[in-house]
């Protein structure tokens, strides 16, 4: 019988001792990088979907390695974060005592799945010699002016006391605790991920970076929906008997002439300028009012229309008419320059607002209903009440507007983004503190390097953030300001956003040890960019963005050779409970891998987790399907207790086409990441040879080698039975013929008048006589085609022998 729980243990411990998984910085072979998203270790310990991924990279980096590539394939902690802080609030205990108590936990778990780590490369992004670093990249990018302080109105959640970046804040919702986030204003640091969109000094920016990596569509599609690039116009709408210029952002120059009024964010600069003595009052009512709503609310295309009139009027530069100004909130101050041109026809937000507050629309496009609703259709349309432009297409006179615009110097072709600057400041405790000094006079200056890491303080009592950072109650901080810079001075408070430490993880596994930087040129151009990355596609507009903004500032500055951090990126699909839902505590439907582990072994959940369903797909879990690949891996054992013929000779032709045509689709299915289908190929090989009653040690082996990868406990064990005293890793991939491989054998179906009568095996090639011969040879075709007369044959190759037939006339008589 085998034993898991004695066999598994022992492989584990050999592959460590024998360092079997080391990546080698120096080696004549080529390198592949092979990277899973290091895990937040929380203190619920690993769930059954962390292995899925690990799984995955885990065979794709032992075949990598048996196909001769020099592999890295590291793992380590994403450790600073709220739970932990949470955690230490309501148990009293320090975050860095339960960090590393989950991380060994986590590593305890992972450790007992086999997988292929390079554990030298291990690191943890709580730990100082690791967070030296991250302050180093606040410092790289403050002193290239790509870090900054701003007043900003700042999404901020009232439950987790932090402010939150954009990303972060999901349909107006924190992304963590689901709470609403509200809008505060407050000094916040940022860094300059804008810079980074287009093209620059040699570095592909994030837009155009993503035609050249393989990466899901949906992932890209969406990152690009988040940068969120608009082309149109800017320009300047002067104010009547002022010297005021509001400066506007357009999409549809083309309809310039049909703008009619315009309109203001609450928040714009201009309003103490342009409101009339009678205005006052109602202005600033509605400041109020709209200083409470998130820019979520107030874009809300559905919403009711408000706003107020300022008394000021603006003159359309193209038809020298006084259009009215007014303020609302549907106008963001976030956005292009927070003021618009109203054009009531063709938009529909303009169209509701001129509607509540009846003002003028003028149709500039004629091709709809003005009378009913806006007409935004911008295909089909011709230019109409708009002088120069008329008779023409949208989207000339988008161009030819432009055009006029800049020779009369009053506007010019421009973009606009989404995106906005990434907001990295978090009053939490649990996180890298942000590198700054403040003088006496309140004046930031970067934090010397050599002063670096600037340690999380450890006298802080009480973590719960009441609004600023509980840093602050630090005498140890204080008091380490002073000495190193004098009295009065003081440290930022404040700690990073967790994905500034994530975002850059993948450079310092390539070289984990450096003291003096965060890694070695030399090292990070041997090793990156990462050939392959597996993980979750929830990071699509947080962590892969956001790494992606670090290699280009890298790059920019002449740090690596490369601005791509990921070359291909693969998602693994959610795995659900048995019931169909997300697994959940409260749902009571989680899956503990450490008793799947315990019972059927760590193989049968590396085997099942890749079995259970196309890799990138969402699936349910299933108890049974666990027991099922514990039964595959049964008769791969019984295989081993077979008789085992060194004579090569003996294998029947059959078989020895079976294990080329196995070779073959599990070699493919593993680079195409299809391992269900790998599996299902290696059990339909195994049930063959299991009816045999002698194995050839050759078939068997090669069988073992290419199984070693997902169930590689097992097969380093039957391995050793067999008589090899190196372990199974150190085998190189099996090569298959082509020829052998060729899927030549085939059913086809014999049918009479059209009706199943029998099926023929044979090969694919027959030829059309024999096809014919062997299908009348068939019992049961014999017996329908006795006392009839066949009156045609049909034979399609490979798929079909038909015959037509009649009844015979009645024998006897003599005619
Ligand atoms: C006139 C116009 C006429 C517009 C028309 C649209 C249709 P995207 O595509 O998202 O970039 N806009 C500009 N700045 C704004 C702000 N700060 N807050 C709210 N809306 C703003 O949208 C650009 C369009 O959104 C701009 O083009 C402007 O309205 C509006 F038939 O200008 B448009």
């Amino acid at each position: 019988m085998y034993n898991h729980q004695k066999v598994e243990p022992k492989w584990q411990k050999k592959w460590e001792e024998l360092n079997l998984f080391r990546a080698e910085d120096k080696s004549d072979k080529e390198k592949y990088y092979v990277l899973d998203m290091f895990p937040y270790p929380s203190g619920a310990g690993l769930h059954v979907g962390h292995p899925e991924g690990y799984t995955a990279t885990d065979i794709f980096s032992r075949y990598k390695r048996m196909k001769g590539f020099n592999v890295l394939h590291p793992m380590g902690w994403d450790a600073f974060g709220l739970p932990a802080e949470n955690y230490a609030i309501k148990t009293g205990t320090h975050p860095n005592k339960s960090t590393h108590d989950n991380i060994k936990t986590f590593k305890r778990q992972i450790q007992s799945l086999g997988f292929s780590y390079d554990w030298e490369r291990e690191v943890a992004t709580c730990n100082p010699d690791y967070y030296k670093w991250t302050q180093w990249f606040f410092l790289f990018l403050y002193k290239n002016d790509l870090a900054y302080k701003k007043e900003a109105p700042v999404n901020w959640c009232n439950d987790c006391k932090t402010v939150l970046a954009n990303e972060q804040v999901v349909n107006g919702k924190c992304e963590r605790c689901k709470n609403e986030v509200i809008q505060k204003k407050l000094a916040q640091w940022f860094f300059k991920i804008t810079d980074f969109i287009e093209d620059q000094e040699g570095t592909t920016g994030l837009i155009n970076g993503l035609d050249k990596i393989d990466w899901p569509e949906s992932t890209k599609a969406m990152q690009k929906n988040w940068i969120g690039k608009s082309e149109g116009a800017e320009m300047g709408f002067p104010v009547k008997d002022s010297n005021l210029v509001i400066d506007i952002y357009t999409t549809r120059p083309d309809t310039l002439f049909g703008a009619t009024y315009m309109v203001l964010s609450p928040e714009h600069p201009f309003i103490d300028q342009l409101v009339s003595e009678n205005q006052i009052e109602n202005i600033k009512k509605y400041q109020k009012q709209a200083s409470k709503k998130s820019d979520l609310e107030r874009t809300e295309l559905a919403k009711d229309k408000s706003g107020v009139f300022t008394g000021s009027y603006a003159i359309n530069p193209v038809n020298k008419e006084e259009i009215p100004i007014w303020i609302s909130d549907y106008v963001l101050m976030s956005y292009g320059t927070g003021a618009i041109m109203a054009v009531p026809a063709h938009d529909q937000r303009d169209y509701e607002f001129a509607k509540k507050f009846d003002l003028k629309i003028t149709e500039v496009i004629q091709g709809g209903n003005i009378s009913k609703e806006a007409f935004t259709n911008i295909e089909n349309g011709k230019m109409v009440n708009s002088d120069f432009l008329n008779d023409l297409k949208p989207d000339q006179a988008i161009k030819k507007m432009i055009t006029w615009l800049e020779k009369q110097e009053i506007g010019k072709e421009t973009n606009n983004y989404r995106l906005r600057d990434w907001l990295i400041s978090r009053q939490r405790y649990w996180g890298a503190p942000i590198p700054i000094v403040y003088d006496p006079e309140g004046n930031p200056h970067p934090v010397k390097e050599e002063y670096l890491p600037l340690k999380v303080p450890t006298d802080v009592e009480d973590y719960k953030p009441e609004g600023t950072s509980p840093l602050g109650n630090s005498k140890e901080y204080i008091e380490l300001a002073e000495k190193l810079y004098g009295k009065g001075w003081r440290f930022e408070v404040d700690t990073m956003d967790t994905f500034v430490c994530s975002s850059w993880y993948f450079f310092r596994y390539c070289d984990p040890q450096n003291e003096k930087e965060f890694a070695s040129k030399e090292l990070m151009e041997k090793w990156l960019p990462v050939d392959t990355y597996v993980g979750g596609a929830e990071h699509t507009v947080l962590h892969l963005l956001y790494s992606r903004f670090f290699t280009k500032a890298l790059h920019r500055h002449g740090y690596i050779n490369f601005d791509e951090p990921f070359q291909k990126l693969i998602h693994q699909g959610m795995i659900l409970g048995e019931d169909g839902e997300k697994m959940s505590k409260s749902r009571g439907n989680v899956i503990n891998p450490d008793e799947i582990v315990k019972k059927h072994g760590a193989d049968s959940l590396r085997l099942y987790e890749m079995f259970m369903g196309p890799f990138q797909q969402m699936k349910p879990w299933s108890m049974n399907g666990v027991e099922g690949v514990y039964r595959f891996l049964q008769k791969i054992w019984r295989l081993s207790e077979k008789e085992i013929s060194k004579d090569e000779s003996q294998t029947p032709k059959n078989i020895e086409k079976l294990i080329h045509k196995t070779i073959k689709k599990v070699t493919k299915d593993i680079e195409s990441f299809d391992f269900n289908t790998a599996i299902s190929q290696m059990m339909i090989c195994a049930n063959k040879l299991g009816k045999l009653e002698k194995l050839s040690q050759e078939s068997f082996e090669k069988l073992l080698i290419i199984l070693s990868p997902f169930a590689p406990h097992m097969a380093e064990e039957i391995w050793e039975r067999l008589g090899h005293t190196k372990s199974i890793c150190l085998e190189t991939w099996p090569e298959y013929s082509e020829e052998l491989a060729q899927d030549n054998e085939v059913e086809i179906a014999v049918q009479i008048n059209g009706k199943l009568r029998g099926t023929l095996s044979t090969t694919i090639s027959i030829a059309q006589d024999d096809a014919l011969t062997q299908a009348k040879e068939l019992e049961n075709v014999q017996k329908f085609l006795e006392n009839k007369k066949i009156v045609k044959e049909i034979f399609i190759p490979g798929k079909i022998v038909n015959f037509v037939v009649r009844s015979e006339p009645a024998t006897g008589g003599v005619a």
